[in-house]
């Protein structure tokens, strides 16, 4: 998005910025503005005939007419709490005489306002958007840190490819074992990131490896590089770090959190790493996880780990995100017991209140992994006391990789709207995930999203793709924004002035994406019947004899697992009322989750008045052909579109229907085979 025909409603007006000084994001502003005008024919003034101002509240030259909305963006910040530090990236607009004022408090909120500026086009000159009786908006983020994790890797032959589940190329940022010289393309990368709000971009896998444990050290040359091309953008710096990088780095014998010396090394790792980077974020930690070190081997618990870590970033400002995704991958299939999704609440829930106030825990959207039907994470509403950030995955693992079009924005609108209390709870009216991790006082909570670019021409290797970026990004600032109006934003912004075709094709082929990726790959919640390692593609018992503790348990009569408190593995406990007693029932489990919460017979009757098996084959059948559908209407946009835009998607469409046609055939012959069961409406199942 942003190509130069997307500047032209601020660009071929009069534009005046008043702001002083040599700060890199007002720099970048400056270029902006010259950039923008220059292309469009307007220009930069430094006069009041301008239509466009832009100032920071603190500019001795905000002339009276401004004063106003200048004293709001000041207020914004005085706000206790969370409120202060959102204000500091808000910004007001409001109206002078006939020109457009956009007034903030700091440069980033000014950035964010030249952004919003952009986003709205021409109806923001043009319409009267104000309201009546201060005719000045506030704009605040909702959620302070709006982070992306990249999982990057460094070394040219990692396992897991340059970047672990990436489907979009290589880095951007690392080659051939060290930070690319040239980084033109992060920074254009950093300017789309700014264009959607996003703040904090931790740069390598926390699937920490030795060539990236030396960031830390001996590379951070390499990292202040890449801060200084973030920073130019508001977006602040952050590592994945190695919990056991005392050890690994040569220096020590331990990695115990209660040890003195590992403290002093982390106290030096933290100094060193703010010296190269002054405005650096802070760490991301993956601990105890996947086979990843962490506390346990010395009896200690995550707190320690986390606090550890924080108490070192603690005088330069750092944050610690410490990831809750903490489970038993070498479990035995014959063990009923053990059940993954308790393991992230069971971990952290005794530990609520004893992380510092820099620590934040960060917890996957879902308690298994990042299927396409979850229930939310029962972590969530489990820690009143700590600091939370939602984990969500932008990059499409389990979502068709970006070979299917997956529009996930649906998705995270149902997580970030789900009230984990229940509607009616009087104590915490209304709230809801976004609230929570909004958080309140000291307690900033977050969002946080694994990336899906690359060194890919359109940066997402599935064009579509692109519109997951955004509508993060955006969702993150204001999570009440709706999945299709965000796509009305990115087409506006990616194809401008578009034909209404364009736009009415790309709905089509994505508004409904994420359901339809869903009714042809694992049904009704039962999620990993994927190919192990790759997880593309479909292996119902791929995962079904192994150590991941992600299985369905079919045989003859059923499929499913019991999760229930009665006769399952007591995971509904972990949730609230009312949510504890919906999915412990049969009676009101939603359907999409049935075979996440509970083992049923394939004959079950589901609310939907289909039963277990017949939706199977009906789901998997219509969600096959709505792909073709989706090819189809694709062709409408020859000619609309750049050819190479229209040939990667078509070529991609083409997989996806190839695809979707192996996972209903493989799905719906296992199902067929184990239940015996024929297709009543006598389609041939192979
Ligand atoms: O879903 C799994 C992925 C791993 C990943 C892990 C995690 C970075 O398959 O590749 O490792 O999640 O989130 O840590």
């Amino acid at each position: 998005w942003l190509p130069d025909e997307a500047l032209r409603p601020a660009g071929r007006r009069r534009v005046r910025l008043l702001a002083d000084g040599d700060d890199p994001v007002l720099t970048t502003l400056r270029d902006e503005l010259v950039r923008a005008t220059g292309l469009h024919g307007g220009a930069v003034v430094h006069d009041e005939r301008a239509h466009l101002t832009l100032a920071l509240a603190s500019d001795a030259r905000v002339l009276p007419a401004l004063s106003g909305a200048a004293g709001r963006a000041l207020d914004l910040v005085r706000r206790p709490g969370v409120d202060g530090e959102l204000g500091r990236q808000g910004f007001v607009v409001g109206r002078d005489g006939e020109a457009l004022v956009v007034v903030a408090a700091t440069p980033v909120g000014l950035l964010a306002g030249w952004h919003h500026v952009l986003r709205t086009g021409e109806p923001l000159f043009d319409e009267q958007v104000f309201d009546g009786v201060s005719g000045l908006v506030e704009h605040l983020p909702a959620v302070a840190i709006r982070k992306l994790d990249h999982w990057d890797n460094i070394a040219a032959d990692s396992p897991m490819g340059p970047v672990e589940r990436g489907y979009a190329g290589a880095s951007l940022w690392f080659a051939d074992g060290r930070l690319r010289d040239d980084l033109t393309r992060v920074h254009d990368y950093a300017r789309l990131l700014a264009h959607v709000g996003v703040n904090a971009v931790c740069v390598n896998n926390v699937n920490v490896h030795e060539r990236e444990s030396a960031l830390l050290t001996s590379g951070l040359d390499q990292v202040a590089r890449l801060a200084e091309v973030f920073r130019a953008q508001g977006i602040r710096t952050y590592l994945a770090v190695d919990f056991a990088a005392p050890i690994t780095s040569g220096a020590l014998t331990t990695s115990d959190p209660l040890d003195d010396d590992v403290r002093a090394w982390w106290a030096d790792a933290a100094a060193g790493v703010h010296a190269a980077v002054p405005d650096f974020g802070g760490f991301v930690v993956k601990a105890d996880s996947e086979g990843r070190p962490g506390p346990f081997a010395y009896g200690r618990s995550h707190a320690d780990g986390a606090n550890l870590l924080a108490r070192a970033l603690a005088p330069y400002g750092g944050t610690v995100f410490w990831r809750a995704f903490v489970y038993d991958h070498r479990q035995d299939w014959r063990d009923r017991s053990t059940d993954r999704a308790r393991a992230a609440y069971d971990h952290f829930t005794p530990l609520d209140g004893q992380f510092d106030e820099n620590v934040v825990v960060q917890v996957k959207l879902g308690p298994v992994d990042f299927q396409v039907r979850e229930p939310l994470s029962p972590l969530i509403a489990a820690m009143p006391r700590t600091r939370l950030a939602m984990e969500l995955q932008v990059t499409q693992e389990y979502t068709g990789q970006q070979r299917h079009a997956c529009y996930l924005a649906p998705l995270w609108r149902e997580a970030l709207d789900f009230r984990p209390w229940g509607p009616l709870d009087p104590a915490r009216p209304g709230r809801t995930v976004a609230d929570v991790v909004r958080g309140d006082g000291t307690l900033a909570g977050a969002l946080a999203a694994v990336a899906n670019v690359g060194d890919d021409p359109f940066w997402t290797g599935h064009p579509l793709a692109q519109a997951n970026l955004y509508a993060y990004g955006r969702l993150a600032w204001d999570p009440t924004l709706a999945p299709s109006a965000l796509l009305d934003e990115w087409l506006a912004l990616t194809f401008p002035g578009c034909d209404e075709r364009v736009r009415a094709t790309v709905h089509a082929v994505l508004d409904d994406s994420w359901r339809v990726y869903e009714s042809y790959t694992a049904p009704l919640g039962v999620g990993f019947m994927v190919k192990p390692n790759g997880h593309y593609g479909p292996d119902v018992d791929g995962y079904e004899y192994s150590p991941w503790g992600t299985y369905h348990f079919a045989d003859r009569d059923g499929i499913g697992v019991d999760r229930t408190r009665a006769t399952g593995t007591g995971f509904t406990g972990q949730y609230p009322a009312p949510w504890c007693d919906v999915y412990e029932s049969l009676d009101t489990c939603p359907d999409e989750l049935l075979l996440f919460f509970h083992h049923v017979p394939y004959t079950h009757v589901l609310h939907s008045g289909s039963t277990v098996v017949q939706h199977v084959y009906d789901t998997h059948v219509a969600g096959a052909q709505a792909t073709e559908r989706m090819r189809e209407t694709w062709r409408e946009v020859r000619g609309l579109v750049p050819d190479a835009v229209y040939a990667r998607v078509a070529e991609r469409l083409d997989e996806q229907v190839r695809s979707a046609a192996e996972w209903r055939d493989q799905v719906n012959t296992y199902f067929w085979r184990k239940s015996g069961i024929p297709d009543p409406a006598g389609r041939v199942i192979p």
